[in-house]
């Protein structure tokens, strides 16, 4: 197995003590993600949440979305939506 990754990725260790969760194309539906991590009882003390992209554009409320960023078990790697948010600026 290659260990040797790109600066850009971001190896993390295993969670032996909580739960991961994926979560994809959220699109700036800051709701929909509040009720989830309710109805799978989501425990930030050692749970972890992976966004694979799109956290906004398109729904009513991306600058809360993006709130999620500054989570310590929110991680979050950059969509086309991000992508196109930083060309951008
Ligand atoms: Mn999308």
């Amino acid at each position: 197995m290659n260990t040797k990754h790109p600066p850009w990725v971001r190896v993390l260790p295993s969670n032996q003590i909580g739960h991961d969760f994926v979560i994809g194309d959220l699109h700036g539906c800051f709701d929909l993600p509040d009720r989830l991590l309710d109805h799978v009882r989501f425990d930030p003390a050692c749970d972890r949440m992976f966004s694979v992209g799109d956290l906004i554009d398109r729904g009513p409320d991306s600058l809360r979305s993006l709130g999620f960023l500054g989570a310590p078990w929110f991680y979050a790697m950059k969509g086309t939506r991000e992508h196109m948010l930083l060309k951008y600026f």
